[in-house]
């Protein structure tokens, strides 16, 4: 399946990556944040990939603080998802295969890897359950595929985070989004408390911070074993943690990365609200050769 098959077994029994509210703007907005990125992700200049950022708007390279959300829609900037199927049975773990299809309305073939990888995935029912984050395989055709874990009942959004590349070879990253749906019988989740630790694969992972709408505000999350600190974070896909943040109600998408080294062995990351709401947090770590997904509740007043 994928190339975090070990952690995904965990990470699926609980609901699986990792997202934040930070949003793309919102890690280099202004404020304290001590190494701010250089370039927006939106632009054709490449980013550096180093330093804190995030992912997410639109083509229009429009960021307001605040307002940096990703992937409600399904085209952007001459760019469209288009999933194979928009209907998918239920428990059977299936098969996603999509496209993006470019400005001359043909499969878009040339990606710039992103953190490691061509394309990032994440799949959410629309109640904020099941999350997923996996990586397809691009063919030739530029058909993308990728095994998901069953799907419960219900709406489904995904989001495909990556950057396409035009004939010039500037990069046009976008976070796209389209619903799925899973027929059955619908039993919504509702959306856990507040909490502040997450205990995933053994671990009690914790967050410091309090994202404020319009200031960006630093985010430290640690790791606990047994009540000690892991000291032995990994990077995962070039990371310490790969943060993803979504809205609850329209799943509102902000991908975030965090600072180059730890902080008092703590992942920092830098983030602002895009507005008032409930948001679920995603984050991924990755300790002895296995990531993780701690998930949390964030309430932005
Ligand atoms: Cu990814």
């Amino acid at each position: 399946m994928l190339d975090r098959v070990p952690v995904r077994l965990v990470a699926f029994a609980s609901g699986l990556v990792l997202a934040l509210l930070a949003g793309l703007g919102i890690g280099r907005l202004a404020g304290p944040a001590p190494a701010p990125p250089k370039t927006t992700d939106m632009g054709a200049v490449p980013i550096d990939e180093s330093q804190p950022h995030s992912h997410g708007g639109d083509a229009t390279g429009q960021q307001n603080a605040g307002e940096q959300v990703a992937g409600l829609a399904v085209s952007s900037g001459g760019y469209t998802l288009v999933p194979e199927r928009a209907e998918y049975p239920a428990a059977t773990p299936p098969t996603f295969r999509f496209r993006v299809d470019g400005p001359d309305r043909r499969p878009v073939t040339t990606f710039a890897v992103k953190h490691e990888k061509l394309m990032h995935l994440i799949v959410a029912r629309r109640d904020l359950s099941g999350y997923q984050h996996v990586h397809p395989t691009l063919a030739p055709d530029g058909t993308w595929s990728v095994d998901l874990a069953g799907l419960a009942p219900g709406l489904w959004r995904a989001f495909a985070d990556f950057a396409a590349l035009d004939a010039a070879g500037t990069e046009h990253p976008l976070t796209l989004g389209v619903d799925l749906t899973v027929p059955g019988t619908y039993a919504p989740k509702a959306l856990p408390g507040p909490e502040r630790t997450a205990r995933v694969g053994g671990f009690d992972a914790t967050y410091e911070g309090t994202p404020q709408v319009g200031s960006t505000q630093p985010l430290l999350f640690r790791v606990f074993r047994d009540g000690s600190p892991v000291t032995a974070l990994e990077r995962y896909l070039g990371a310490y943690g790969h943060l993803v943040v979504l809205r609850e109600g329209d799943l509102g998408y902000v991908h975030v990365h965090p600072e180059e080294r730890l902080v008092d062995g703590a992942v920092k990351f830098w983030l602002a609200a895009p507005s008032p709401g409930r948001y679920r947090m995603y984050l991924d770590f990755q300790v002895a050769g296995q990531v993780h997904t701690a998930e949390y509740t964030l309430v932005v007043s």
